[in-house]
């Protein structure tokens, strides 16, 4: 599908860099939401810092530079001032599971109807490669050179802990899947949490793990907790033979946005018809 997104700007990753199947995947399912109605200037998509950001240059549609770690504040604002938009926030495992774990953990919380992507390439790769919350132990890098000592956590069985209302995992080299996930991730109604596995050429090249072990999985029953937390342990950063990618877990509950609008206007939250009082 020819997406008409491009920009003319060079594109500066290393050649091989996960990115670039990300970049891929979101254009295409901006292209793909747009066919069925929705209209390009209602996208915005925001970023941290890293790597990862360089996106915000990439892409033809509403985007902001946000500071290291600060994605999901700006995202969040951005919503509340203006719920008409699809907000999407680009993040890196650096970015949001260190840097900004307060913010994307209080997201998930208060259920911001905004979809965020996590660039995880289990590194921070922009500053040459320091071990992040979720590298492996043993990971060598330039702050670890003898190894991390660290266990890295689950940030999939934490946002579920933390009330994501949209889980999902795919994979940069997947662009099918991935653009599917993207697409079903803006639709929610609620936090959306897209974690996008990403090899990182220079500093955590995972490229033939994960062609060996991910695999998508079909789930039948998206609304059951019990499941989700099943197959969200299934691999847990650590430890778990197969790397399952697909919606974990989705279910409908009132938003943060929802929620504001109706407070303020003390009606129900039909946030168009809040909206029409406001103009
Ligand atoms: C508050 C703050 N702390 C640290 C930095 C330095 N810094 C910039 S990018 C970066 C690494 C980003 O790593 P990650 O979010 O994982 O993205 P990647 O580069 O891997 O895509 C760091 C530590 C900064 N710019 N601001
Ligand atoms: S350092 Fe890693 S994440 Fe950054 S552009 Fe190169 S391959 Fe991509």
């Amino acid at each position: 599908m020819e997406t008409n997104l491009d920009t003319p700007f060079k594109k500066t990753w290393c050649p091989g860099c996960g990115n670039f199947g990300i970049l891929e995947g979101i254009k295409k399912a901006v292209a793909s939401l747009e066919e069925e109605g929705m209209k390009r200037e209602n996208f915005v998509l925001t970023t941290g810092i890293g790597c990862f950001a360089k996106i915000v240059d990439y892409i033809n549609i509403n985007t902001f530079y946000g500071l290291h770690g600060r994605s999901l504040p700006v995202a969040t604002g951005m919503k509340i001032a203006n719920p008409s938009l699809k907000v999407l926030a680009c993040s890196g495992d650096g970015d949001s599971y260190n840097e900004g774990l307060a913010h994307i953990i209080f997201a998930a919380k208060r259920n911001i109807d905004i979809t965020v992507i996590i660039h995880d390439n289990r590194a921070f790769a922009l500053t040459v490669g320091q071990f992040t919350a979720i590298s492996p132990k043993g990971y060598k890098g330039k702050s670890t050179p003898e190894g991390s000592t660290e266990n890295p956590f689950n940030p999939l069985d934490l946002l579920f802990s933390a009330g994501a209302t949209f889980i999902a995992r795919s994979y940069s080299a997947n662009l099918d899947h991935l653009q599917k996930i993207i697409a079903q991730g803006v639709k929610h109604k609620g936090f959306s949490l897209i974690e996008v596995l990403q090899p990182c050429v220079a500093w955590s090249n995972t490229y033939e793990t994960y062609n060996e072990r991910v695999y998508e999985f079909e789930n039948q029953d998206v609304s059951s907790k019990e499941n989700a937390a099943k197959r969200i342990k299934e691999w847990d950063y650590r430890n778990g033979d197969k790397i399952p990618i697909g919606i974990f877990y989705k279910s409908e509950e009132s938003t943060l946005d929802e929620q504001l609008v109706s407070g303020l206007t003390g009606k129900k939250a039909d946030i168009k018809e809040a909206l029409k009082e406001f103009k």
